[in-house]
């Protein structure tokens, strides 16, 4: 949770309670009635290694007996209220009255405590005497927590959104014996693969470059001085990405630079990954995966972490819940809709109020049942959650694929007759790269910033540009919903060395729409993602591309849970450049883009067959009717 989202957290925490908002929503955002319900101190906690991270308690007033307590690390800075109350404490409004203990804490080298900030510190070598990592701090502070705060019940829960899901995971490597039930919330889980920093090797250079800089100039949060509004236009004038450090970090700013050092997908991301550590665990405290279906930031990883402790989960204790939401939206807000999107319910506050904290009451205090079975999904276009035995589902479910056809087509039936060459082409031109959302593109965590929706932004803003081609159905003559993982197998050839492919999946809502006018012809993206094309064979080692070969890609556009409705149409939208989400690929082969020079970057010719050699499609789960 960065500024914005605190921002709006302490707004929607104020409004909930029918207080007068001032108008106002930089620090020192009052929220009277905390008072009455906590008393709140600060500690210094210390870690087996000396060092001591700054920690908010918030005890309950009225308690009738010993309590749990619920934690929460950040890098993102406690304490900001005007009263001294940490502005996350608005996530848990649902629990205020419920008996909780709320812990906040600063880690490692951020804001008031002590030490120093490693980004996604990896875990620790257990055979290293003295060794920490961010799991074996939560472990410290769970102790020091058990020993030193009056009326405990000898029980911790453990949860965060995204970095905070991150560190929720890190504390249940180790887990401490007193933790009982944990929520690790839109975690990355591999940021070479398919997180904030990278997906599918394309580097994502807007978050990659702000977050940086925001979390590594300083121990406070620092929004990068954009000069020029839409940054859009910046970026696109900073010109290859060498000129980051030549003109602004100088090699100050570690986590860019490893950015430059680690181009491919090596040790490096490698140690901070997921995989390696969860591929045997065996999970010892129960888990709440928590993820969004329009999570900007990190959408992969909640479902890759449920994917991959759900290996060896014989215990039953790694569950799954996703929603119509978008990065960390169910901690905020009532969820009832999302940009222009209605969702009929509540889904945000149902969340709250009857998982998250239903949740945290059965493990931490024994009280009511489990809010869920294994796996529950809020299905979009039809606004119903969905209980599932498995995620994604193991049956009543068909693979169908839609074929790319000629005149902008798109059918079940594969290609039959024609050349078989028959293709779509257009040329991407790194100088006039397509936007990802609309223009101007404010700083991710600016004033006015669009950022926490662009995934559900009209895509007529970039449909008909001469670089985005489209093939779509006719308008379905009944509803279609698909449940699970949706697959793009593209032919594609490229007139360079190198390319990157961007497929979108579209629900392409009817042209006549009076319950809504605005929704009319919208263009709701339902699942998207990018494929770096040097990493078609091997993430660790890339490889040029032969030009103007007809080559296949398969680019994982990972699960969806969506309803197609009657009179909407499927849409497949493909382009070579997505900016500046992702930086520009040179289109010509080089050994490391972080280091390309002005002249690599080249126009190139890039091909999409739909023939019955190279019949591409996307691959879509689809629900059986009964
Ligand atoms: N998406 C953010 C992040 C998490 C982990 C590492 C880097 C960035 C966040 O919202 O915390």
């Amino acid at each position: 949770m960065k500024i914005k989202r605190r921002m709006i957290l302490a707004a929607s925490f104020c409004a909930s309670l029918g207080l007068i908002l001032v108008a106002r929503s930089g620090p020192g955002q009052t929220a009277p009635y905390v008072g009455t319900l906590f008393n709140r101190s600060e500690a210094m906690v210390p870690m087996r290694d000396g060092l001591r991270l700054h920690t908010e308690i918030l005890t309950p007033k009225s308690a009738a007996g010993p309590c749990p307590f619920l934690i929460t690390r950040t890098p993102y800075g406690l304490s900001d209220d005007a009263q001294g109350y940490s502005r996350m404490l608005a996530g848990y409004r649902e629990m205020f009255e419920d008996g909780f203990i709320f812990v906040f804490q600063d880690i490692r080298g951020r804001f008031q405590s002590e030490g120093t900030f490693v980004m996604q510190r990896p875990p620790r070598d257990r055979g290293r005497p003295g060794s920490i990592d961010e799991g074996t701090d939560t472990y410290d502070t769970i102790d020091w927590l058990i020993k030193n705060v009056p009326r405990n019940n000898g029980r911790a829960g453990l949860l965060g959104v995204s970095y905070g899901g991150w560190l929720t995971m890190m504390g249940l490597l180790e887990p401490h014996p007193a933790l009982k039930a944990a929520s690790e919330q839109a975690s990355p889980a591999d940021m070479f693969l398919g997180d904030d920093f990278h997906h599918n090797g394309a580097f994502r250079l807007s978050y990659g470059f702000e977050y940086a800089a925001e979390l590594e100039t300083n121990k406070t949060n620092y929004l990068f001085p954009f000069e020029i509004a839409d940054t859009y236009e910046w970026y696109l004038r900073l010109g290859p990405l060498a000129n980051a450090n030549a003109l602004h970090f100088h090699g100050k700013i570690p986590t860019w630079s490893d950015f430059v050092a680690h181009p491919n997908y090596d040790e490096f991301w490698k140690t901070q990954a997921f995989p390696r550590y969860l591929k045997d665990l065996k999970l010892a405290v129960p888990n709440l995966n928590v993820a969004g279906w329009w999570d900007q930031e990190d959408f992969y990883g909640p479902q890759k972490i449920y994917e991959l402790l759900e290996k060896n989960d014989d215990r039953h204790l790694n569950y799954l819940v996703v929603g119509p939401w978008n990065h960390g939206g169910w901690s905020h807000g009532d969820g009832s809709r999302l940009g222009p999107f209605p969702f009929g319910s509540e889904t945000g506050k149902y969340f709250r109020e009857s998982v998250q904290k239903a949740w945290f009451d059965y493990w931490l205090k024994d009280q009511g049942r489990l809010p869920l079975a294994e796996a529950m999904t809020f299905e979009t276009g039809s606004n119903q959650w969905r209980s599932w035995d498995a995620w994604p589902p193991k049956s009543g479910v068909v693979p169908r694929k839609y074929f790319f056809q000629a005149g902008g087509r798109l059918s079940p039936d594969a290609p039959a007759g024609g050349a078989p060459d028959a293709s779509d082409s257009y040329v991407s031109d790194p100088a006039h790269p397509v936007p990802y959302r609309q223009r101007p593109i404010q700083p991710t965590y600016g004033l006015g910033s669009t950022w926490s929706t662009w995934l559900l932004e009209d895509q007529r803003f970039v449909y008909l540009r001469p670089d985005v081609l489209a093939w779509s159905t006719e308008p379905l003559a009944e509803d279609l919903t698909v449940a699970g993982d949706i697959v793009a197998r593209l032919f594609a050839s490229t007139s360079g060395s190198d390319s990157d492919w961007i497929v979108k999946l579209i629900d392409v809502y009817p042209e006549a729409f009076p319950a809504d006018a605005k929704l009319a012809g919208y263009q709701l993206m339902i699942a998207a993602e990018v494929l770096r094309g040097r990493f078609t064979k091997s993430f660790e080692t890339p490889e040029p591309l032969v030009p103007d070969k007809p080559t296949a890609f398969t680019i994982d556009l990972h699960a969806s849970d969506h309803a197609f409705l009657k009179g909407h149409r499927i849409m497949v939208q493909v382009q070579s450049t997505w900016f500046p989400l992702i930086d520009r690929n040179p289109q010509k082969f080089v050994p490391n883009i972080f280091l390309a020079g002005p002249d690599d970057f080249q126009k190139a010719t890039e091909r999409i067959y739909r023939s019955t050699l190279y019949p591409s499609s996307i691959e879509l789960p689809v629900v059986e009717r009964k």
